[in-house]
């Protein structure tokens, strides 16, 4: 996978040198570039700021740089897009990239997007910011499937919504926000999602079976998991993990997870009620958790 970051603070990403992504990388299974964009600033002051149209308080990031950087790793299709996709839905947009764009005066950072061959998938621009769609584990396997992602990282009180809608004509785009709180910008949540979504890609993650069973992945929260020594400052691991018995434990595991779900996630739990069979509704009645199938009949 080929990823761009586009940033006023290239420092952030130093992390993404470290661990299992840093190793991804070396290992060539992913390729990132981290851009400044005052590269693609012409002034003295390298501005990538100005005071909002219509008045308010802060500043809104200048489209006019945003815009050349966009041009530079993206090239241009031969054929419009098919424009904004915040669901990644991904219906319809096989646009073929064209040749490359001249990269722009001063653009010395930036990386060539020579990846983007003709008929190769457009790359996808994710914008980080509070007002998107929220960023779940679906849409990280969603992403995962992407070739090439390129993150814009936003500052202020955010990018002219022009930068966006223009992109929209070229490449699919997504709004995506990590959750109902606001950060300074988007660097930290691009280093969230970058995590969520390399760790799926093959080869990522030596043992793809713990893919399989983690927090999230059938819609239930993981069980409690534990190791040596057995007593620890008199807390005991539960004797059924000790057992031997797989079937118990795979029994045991999914209780747990059923219980957490309920007590401490009861918005997950109503959504992966269709799933439970009638073991799963009876220990979760037996903890007091009343659960409500939907009557398929009806
Ligand atoms: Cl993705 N960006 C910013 N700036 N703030 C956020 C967010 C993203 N998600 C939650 N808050």
């Amino acid at each position: 996978m080929r990823v761009d970051i586009i940033t006023i603070f290239p420092e952030y990403f130093g992390p993404l040198d470290l661990s299992l992504i840093g190793r991804a990388r070396a290992a060539g299974l992913l390729d990132i570039a981290v851009h400044d964009l005052r590269t693609w600033t012409h002034d003295v002051h390298r501005t990538v700021d100005d005071t909002p149209y219509g008045g308010g308080p802060g500043m809104v990031m200048r489209p006019e740089p945003w815009g050349e950087a966009l041009d530079a790793l993206v090239p241009a299709p031969a054929v419009a897009a098919g424009g904004s996709d915040p669901d990644l839905a991904g219906a319809g947009e096989a646009a073929s990239a064209g040749a490359g764009n001249a990269e722009p005066a001063g653009a010395g950072g930036a990386e060539p997007a020579g990846a983007d061959g003709a008929g190769a998938a457009p790359a996808r621009l994710v914008v980080p910011t509070p007002a998107g769609e929220r960023f779940t584990q679906a849409m990280a396997n969603r992403l995962a499937g992407e070739r090439h992602l390129v993150f814009a990282c936003g500052r202020y009180e955010g990018i002219d919504q022009r930068v966006l809608d223009h992109a929209a004509t070229r490449m699919p785009v997504s709004e995506v926000s990590l959750g109902d709180y606001v950060l300074f910008g988007g660097e930290v949540a691009v280093l969230v999602m970058l995590e969520a979504i390399t760790r799926l890609l093959p080869g990522v993650l030596g043992n793809a079976e713990s893919l399989a069973d983690e927090s999230h992945a059938h819609g239930l929260l993981e069980a409690p998991g534990y190791t040596k020594p057995a007593r620890w400052r008199g807390l005991d691991v539960p004797d059924v993990l000790r057992s031997g018995d797989h079937a118990r434990i795979a029994r045991w595991r999914r209780d747990q997870a059923l219980l957490r779900t309920a007590r401490r996630r009861p918005d997950l739990l109503a959504r992966a009620v269709a799933e439970l069979d009638d073991r799963d509704l009876a220990v979760l009645a037996g903890a007091g958790f009343r659960i409500e199938q939907p009557d398929m009949a009806k």
